[in-house]
């Protein structure tokens, strides 16, 4: 803190004084402002500098956003806009552009006029990056002078923002590089991830445009400009695209409006498969798990195709009326909100609270969504074909549930074969391992502890859930063992008390057949046991790649290690004495005897195993309909360009 006290003025040292320890608090307990020190806040910190280029631009001021991935894992972001303010604060006595980067959630509090809309998962800002960061530079162009400032070590400085040059041009420019003694894990970014993010953001701002680019390695470089006059219309058009199913009519349906200070538009298109993707935002946040803006969106669309069946007398009487399942089936919808104060609420704070969204998106789809209707008889004739069909399939599915309960299939009283079960029934303890692979069911049996771990070993014919019907999944051989097993059901007969573990391990090599095993109950669980993943049941097994040993004596001394940096780490450790060292890389789960597979991968004490979260499976659902799909372009594209998408799953 030194740095900063060799100031002459008292009153200004105390504020450096406070000033720091304000970002020393956020050093000490990163995770309560980025969420986590892991990859995922890593990225966040970007997302959170591009949240104010982009306010920039939605204020009217900016229209071209650029962010560098550099050399080294160093972010630079640059805008266009009027430049951060660069007076001198009236009360802290620093420049404006200095307080934004050192006094916690200062952003926006003396920008006076607007609202700020773009903003990051805790709406915590620019001082955040600034205190995780090694070091970051700032630069503001004011049409007259470029005025420069550099932080170091979480955000000291040992000189103000300072004019460095002149310039006819305005706009703000950052540059940082991820502090490694807070992001222990990685300061690597993944360009995809990165990607995936701005794209949204620039499908949610429609015009802005962005040009990312990724200069790490001077032989691979990448660029991407991401640029959408027609908005969130083209983020559902994207959507289909990558999907690769194709849309039921080429128009897409965009619904606008506005009360006050608030604004809701809705894209959404039907398409030819049989699950819905409705992706709903609030002041560009995603809200994984819907609220008011969505709710307001179901409850209107069903009452409108219903209406619509009543007007032209499709629909006779109530027995013929279609639920909601059956209108959203096929269906890929972007609900996006922008509010003055939007209050997020669940334990993620996922979902959105604000009540007085839910009639505001009600009568924009209300009325617009009729006038579509009416306006564009053969689009409307096939939407309503479409739900209308779903409704048939729902009722031959509740069918086939009912012979399905008959014969008792659904009943935990006749648990699968292939289970080996626990002794413990306290689901605070028991866990049941899903293993792909007879060979390595087998270990896992032998090797597990008894009391509380059952083993429920895969087998059959992988089912094609996205084309298929919920009555498909009643009878798949695959998945009726999992359904049976967990106790629970699915579907509308989901029921979490009846669930028969705590935790819900899957375990599979880490091949590309034991991602698709990892897809598909991920994607299952996703679509008809949700509730598992949003309540923290599922999880999947990390088992290790390589096994690093040298013989002493009679013993052999053995290490495991799950990624090629750990494999090179150990071979330097156990080859220290002159030793020879073997190097055995697992194929599978099955090269793996009991007592390994218990000691790297089940043994609670020492295995490391990730939680899946909402995220993981939206992500699991998309790269199972690109791998499922009929569409053979989208598939081969996805796995040449996903070459690394264990990661993509783990993450
Ligand atoms: C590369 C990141 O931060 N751009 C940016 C930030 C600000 C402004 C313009 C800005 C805002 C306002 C007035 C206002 C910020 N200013 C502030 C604060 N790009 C990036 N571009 N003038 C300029 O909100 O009224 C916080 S962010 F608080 F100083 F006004």
């Amino acid at each position: 803190m030194s740095d900063n006290l060799n100031k002459t003025n008292t009153e200004y040292d105390e504020n450096q004084i406070q000033v720091l320890e304000g970002l020393e608090a956020v050093r000490k307990r990163p995770g309560m402002y980025i969420g986590s020190t892991g990859p995922k806040g890593l990225h966040h910190l970007v997302y959170e500098i591009v949240d104010n280029a982009i306010d920039e631009a939605l204020a009217g001021y900016c229209d071209e956003i650029t962010v560098d991935i550099l050399p080294g894992d160093i972010i630079s972001v640059t805008d266009n806009g009027r430049g951060i303010p660069t007076g001198i604060h009236p009360k802290e006595g620093i420049s404006a552009a200095t307080v934004v980067y050192t006094i916690l959630h200062a952003g926006g509090k003396f920008g006076g006029g607007g609202y700020k809309v773009a903003g990051g998962l805790h709406g915590v800002g620019a001082s955040v990056v600034n205190a995780l960061s090694q070091w970051l530079e700032l630069t503001v162009m004011d049409g007259e002078n470029v005025h420069f400032q550099r932080f170091e070590k979480g955000g000291h400085y040992d000189e103000p923002l300072k004019v460095i040059g002149k310039t006819t041009k305005t706009g703000t420019s950052v540059k940082f590089k991820a502090d490694p003694t807070i992001f222990t894990e990685t300061t690597v970014y993944d360009y995809e991830i990165l990607l995936t993010r701005l794209r949204e953001q620039a499908f949610l701002n429609a015009g802005v445009r962005i040009v990312f680019s990724d200069l790490r390695d001077e032989e691979n470089t990448r660029s991407e400009v991401l640029h959408y006059e027609g908005g969130i219309r083209e983020f559902v058009y994207h959507i289909h695209k990558v999907k690769g199913v194709a849309p039921l009519s080429d128009k897409i349906i965009y619904l606008y409006g506005s009360k006050g200070d608030s604004t809701a538009e809705i894209a959404l298109q039907w398409n030819d498969s049989y699950n819905e993707d409705i992706r709903s935002f609030a002041n560009n946040i995603h809200t994984p798990d819907g609220g008011s803006h969505e709710n307001g969106f179901k409850n209107a669309l069903t009452k409108v195709i219903n209406e619509y069946g009543k007007k032209f007398g499709l629909i006779k009487d109530n027995a013929d009326k279609l639920i909601g399942d059956d209108v959203r089936e096929g269906l890929t919808a972007i609900i996006s909100v922008k509010l003055t104060n939007c209050e997020f609420e669940g334990q993620t704070k996922g979902r959105l609270g604000n009540p007085e969204v839910r009639p505001l998106v009600e009568d924009i789809v209300t009325e617009k969504l009729m006038c579509f209707l009416e306006e564009n008889p053969e689009e409307a004739r096939a939407i309503f074909e479409k739900s209308v069909n779903a409704q048939k399939a729902r009722e031959a599915a509740k069918k086939a549930r009912e012979t399905a309960r008959r014969k008792s299939a659904m009943d935990s009283a006749s648990l699968p074969g292939k289970l080996t079960d626990c002794y413990e029934h306290d689901i605070e303890l028991t866990e049941i391992y899903i293993v792909e692979g007879d060979s390595a069911g087998g270990s896992a049996k032998q090797g597990r502890d008894g009391r509380y771990q059952a083993i429920l070993p895969l087998w059959g014919k992988m089912l094609n859930v996205e084309k298929a019907r919920l009555e498909k999944v009643y009878g798949n051989e695959k998945l009726m063992p999992v359904v049976a097993a967990l106790g629970t059901s699915i579907g509308e007969d989901f029921n979490i008390e009846k669930l028969r573990y705590g935790k819900v391990i899957i375990m599979a090599d880490a091949d590309v057949d034991g991602l698709h095993i990892r897809t598909l109950l991920l994607t299952f669980f996703f679509r008809y046991m949700r509730q598992l993943i949003t309540n923290g049941n599922v999880y999947i097994a990390q088992p290790p790649l390589f096994k690093v040993s040298k013989k002493k004596g009679k013993k052999e001394i053995a290490k495991y290690a799950f990624s090629d940096e750990e494999r090179d780490k150990y071979m330097v450790e156990l080859s220290a004495d002159g030793d020879k060292i073997n190097v055995q890389r697992y194929k599978g789960l099955g090269e793996m005897d009991p007592e390994q597979l218990w000691e790297t991968t089940m043994n609670p004490e020492t295995r490391t195993m990730l939680k899946v979260n909402i995220e993981d499976a939206v992500r699991a659902d998309e790269i199972f309909t690109v791998l499922m799909g009929d569409n053979v372009e989208p598939r081969k594209e996805f796995i040449e360009k996903n070459a690394r998408f264990v990661q993509q799953l783990d993450i």
